[in-house]
């Protein structure tokens, strides 16, 4: 099932998202419902605040392709080493036609969960540690806008604005 993906400024995507302490088949279903959505929407990965669901769960595919290969789950997923650091372009399914540099690191190693409970760790560098950042930092109620400077992120806000006005949001 495809969910509405919500926008800023849902309330939803600024609060601390809760741990799962559940993985059962309504888990299964809803990670199947986010990548159905994530890949109807052309992201690459998908938060569950996104869908309006403050839990701590991010679904990730860098390929489009739904291959089962390239499908990355994280259940309560931690960020537990961070190195170097690169400057590129984000966008954000719920910031929709807003791109900005953002800093992050490098290279990260993530701890989480998948589906079932069991914990392991993954490695990601390039767009793949951009979007392990990306995906919690909206677990954690941060959108990229707030990762960049002041003078950029008022202006976006200006024009989030703009378009909300003229309906266009
Ligand atoms: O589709 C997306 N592209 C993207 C590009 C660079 C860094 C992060 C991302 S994630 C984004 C989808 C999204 O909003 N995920 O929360
Ligand atoms: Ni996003």
């Amino acid at each position: 099932m495809v969910m509405e993906i919500v926008k800023y400024p849902d309330p939803v995507l600024e609060k601390t998202a809760e741990p799962v302490t559940e993985f059962d088949d309504k888990l299964a279903k809803f990670v199947d419902d986010m990548f159905e959505s994530m890949y109807e929407a052309k992201g690459i990965g998908l938060a569950a605040p996104q869908v309006g669901v403050s839990k701590r769960i991010t679904v990730i595919d860098l390929s489009f392709k739904e291959d089962p290969e390239d499908k990355i789950v994280l259940i309560n997923p931690e960020i537990i080493t961070r190195e170097g650091k690169q400057y590129e372009e984000e966008g954000c399914l719920s910031l929709p036609d807003i791109r900005e540099k953002v800093a992050r690191a490098a290279k990260v190693t993530v701890r989480a969960q998948d589906v079932k409970g069991e914990w392991f760790e993954m490695d990601g560098e390039e767009l793949l540690a951009r979007a392990f950042q990306h995906e919690i930092d909206h677990l954690d109620g941060v959108l990229f806008f707030k990762r960049v400077s002041g003078l950029k992120r008022d202006l976006i806000l200006r024009r989030i604005r703009k378009l909300i006005k003229a309906g266009d949001w």
